[in-house]
C-alpha cells in the first residue's frame, strides 16, 4: 500500500468511526458556524451525572455560564486541575495561532478540555460544546454520549453582528436579553441597536429629557412604545459583555430625526419648519407612518450642534464599547458633509470611534470612521474600514422567501432568502471589511414573535459567513446541518421561520 492509499483508508476508517459515534448525522457534525478544523476521534464520552470542572481563574465567568448551560443535562462542581474531568485552560501561546477569539476543544473518552488564550476563546469553545451536547441528546437514551473529537477554531471576521431597530417599535430589555443569548449560541459578537428614528426616541438623555419622555411615546402604526433608561442600557451592556457581545448604539442624525424635532419644536427646527416636509407631520405632532428621508436637523442653527454634542456626549459616557454610530443615512443637505465631520470629531473627542451608514463617505471624513455598507453605491475612495450589511444579502426586514407576505421588498422583490444571506462572499482583495451584520428594521415587524421570525434562521447564515472561512462555505452542507437546529430553536423558544427547503428535524 502506498502512502496515499494508506492515508485514504485511514480517513475512511476514521469517518466510519465518526458515523458510528453519531449514526444519525450524515457527514458533518451539525455545528453552526462550522469550525475551521474538526477531526473525529475514536470512541465516545459518556456524560457523567456530575461533571468535575476546573477553570483557570481568568475563565471564572465563562465557567459559571457553562454550569448554567449544563443544567438539565448534568450537575457541575468545582475541582482541582489534577482531578477534573472537564477543564477550561488558559494557553497564551494560542494567541499567535488562533487569535483572540480562537479555541481548541478536545472531547476524549475521559473528559473535555477547552484551551484558549482569552476568555472570549473559552466562551466560543463552550458554545461549540453546548451545540454538541444539545444536538447529540436523543430521546429515550438516559446517558448522553458525545463523539470524541478534536476541534481547532477561530473566526474569519471580528465583526459578526445583528442590528435591531427599536425605534420604529420599542422592544423591551427582556427581549433584547433573549436575543443576546441566542446570538451567543452562534458566536455573534456585536449587537447594533438603532435607538432613534422619525417614529420614536428610545434612549434616556438627561440633558434633553423630552426626547425619551415625549419622543419615546410614539411608534409605527400604534406599535409598542417606550424607551431604555440609562440604567437599563448599562445593564444590557453588562449582560452582553458576559456573552462577549459589544452593544453598538446608534443615534441616527441629521436625517431620520423627527422624534427629536417633535420633542423640541422651538430649538431644533428652522424658521417655518423648512427642514421638514410639513405635509407629513408638523411638530409637536408625533409621527406613526413609514416614510423615510423627509426631515432633518436644522443645520444652520447652533442649537442643533449643542444638541448633537450633548446627545453624543451622554451616549458616549454610558457606552462601554468603543463605537458610537451616528447614522447619517438618506439625507441631502448642503451642510451634510460638514455635519458628518463635526459629529465624528465629537465622537472622537469622547474617546470613541464613529460608525456611519455608507453615505458618510461622501465627504472626506477622518480615516478612523467606519462605514456601514447597505446599498453598495457610495465609493470608498479613502479605503475606510467597512461593515457589510448589503440589503440584498443582509436586510432581514425583507421576506424570508417570496411566499412570505407583509415584509419589505424594495431591495429585492423576491425577499432575502437564507441562501441569499449565505451566498455573500467578501471580495478577497478588499481588506477594508471588518465583517458583516444582519439588519432588522421594524416598520413591518409588529412584535417579538415576528422579530424572531425575521432573525431566524437567517442569523445562523450571518454567523457562518462571518465566522467560517470562505473555502468551507457550501449551502447544501449548511442547510443539512441547519435542519438539526430546530432542536436548538425549540430549546431557546425561538419562533423561527420554517424555511421550506431545509427538512427540519422534528
Ligand atoms: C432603509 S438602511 C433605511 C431604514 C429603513 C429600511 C427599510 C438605512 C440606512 N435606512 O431607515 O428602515 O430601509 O428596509
Amino acid at each position: 500500500m502506498d502512502i496515499h492509499t494508506s492515508r485514504r483508508s485511514l480517513c475512511i476508517f476514521l469517518s466510519f468511526l465518526f458515523n458510528l459515534a453519531l449514526p444519525v448525522f450524515s457527514q458533518q457534525l451539525p455545528l453552526i458556524p462550522y469550525p475551521e478544523k474538526i477531526q473525529a476521534k475514536e470512541g465516545k464520552y459518556i456524560l457523567p451525572k456530575k461533571v468535575r470542572l476546573y477553570a483557570d481563574p481568568s475563565f471564572t465567568q465563562e465557567a459559571a455560564l457553562l454550569k448554567e448551560y449544563l443544567k438539565g443535562f448534568c450537575k457541575a462542581g468545582n475541582e482541582d486541575p489534577g482531578k477534573a474531568d472537564w477543564q477550561l485552560k488558559s494557553d497564551p501561546s494560542l494567541l499567535t495561532t488562533l487569535g483572540g477569539e480562537g479555541y481548541v476543544l478536545d472531547i476524549g473518552p475521559s473528559g473535555v478540555v477547552i484551551r484558549s488564550a482569552t476568555p472570549a476563546g473559552a466562551f466560543y469553545g463552550i458554545q461549540t460544546l453546548r451545540q454538541i451536547v444539545w444536538l447529540t441528546q436523543r430521546q429515550g437514551k438516559k446517558k448522553l454520549q458525545l463523539p470524541c473529537l478534536h476541534i481547532e477554531d477561530r473566526p474569519r471576521f471580528s465583526w459578526r453582528g445583528s442590528m435591531l431597530d427599536i425605534a420604529r417599535r420599542f422592544f423591551e430589555p427582556a427581549y433584547i436579553r433573549r436575543h443576546l443569548d441566542r446570538m451567543a449560541m452562534y458566536k455573534l459578537n456585536r449587537l447594533h441597536l438603532h435607538l432613534t428614528d422619525d417614529q420614536g426616541w428610545r434612549i434616556e438623555i438627561k440633558s434633553w429629557p423630552e426626547l425619551a419622555s415625549y419622543g419615546g411615546s410614539s411608534a409605527v402604526n400604534d406599535g409598542h412604545t417606550g424607551y431604555l433608561t440609562q440604567k437599563e442600557f448599562r445593564e444590557l451592556q453588562r449582560y452582553a459583555k458576559q456573552r462577549h457581545i459589544i452593544i453598538v448604539p446608534e443615534i441616527d442624525m441629521p436625517g431620520h430625526i423627527y422624534s427629536a424635532l417633535a420633542s423640541y419644536p422651538d430649538q431644533l427646527n428652522c424658521p417655518g419648519n423648512s427642514n421638514i416636509s410639513t405635509r407629513i407631520a408638523t411638530p409637536p405632532q408625533l409621527y406613526h407612518g413609514m416614510k423615510v428621508g423627509w426631515n432633518r436637523l436644522c443645520l444652520t442653527r447652533k442649537e442643533s450642534y449643542q444638541f448633537t454634542g450633548d446627545v453624543i456626549g451622554e451616549l458616549a459616557s454610558m457606552t462601554e464599547g468603543p463605537w458610537i454610530h451616528f447614522g447619517g443615512d438618506e439625507i441631502e443637505d448642503t451642510l451634510y458633509t460638514e455635519f458628518v465631520r463635526q459629529a465624528d470629531s465629537t465622537v472622537r473627542s469622547k474617546g470613541k470611534t464613529s460608525i456611519g451608514w455608507e453615505e458618510v463617505m461622501k465627504g472626506k471624513p477622518d480615516t478612523s470612521l467606519i462605514a456601514q455598507i447597505w446599498l453598495g453605491k457610495t465609493p470608498n475612495r479613502q479605503g475606510l474600514r467597512t461593515i457589510v450589511s448589503l440589503c440584498k444579502h443582509f436586510y432581514l426586514d425583507h421576506a424570508n422567501d417570496k411566499e412570505q407576505k407583509g415584509a419589505n421588498s424594495w431591495c429585492k422583490a423576491s425577499g432575502v432568502s437564507l441562501k441569499d444571506v449565505y451566498s455573500y462572499r467578501p471580495d478577497k482583495k478588499d481588506t477594508t471589511v471588518l465583517g458583516v451584520e444582519g439588519a432588522l428594521w421594524t416598520e413591518l415587524v409588529k412584535d417579538e414573535e415576528e422579530a424572531d421570525n425575521r432573525f431566524w434562521p437567517r442569523l445562523t447564515a450571518v454567523a457562518e459567513v462571518s465566522w467560517s472561512h470562505t473555502s468551507d462555505l457550501y449551502f447544501e452542507k449548511f442547510a443539512s446541518r441547519l435542519s438539526w437546529h430546530s432542536i436548538v430553536f425549540r430549546k431557546m423558544e425561538i419562533s423561527y421561520y420554517p424555511a421550506g427547503d431545509i427538512g427540519w428535524k422534528k
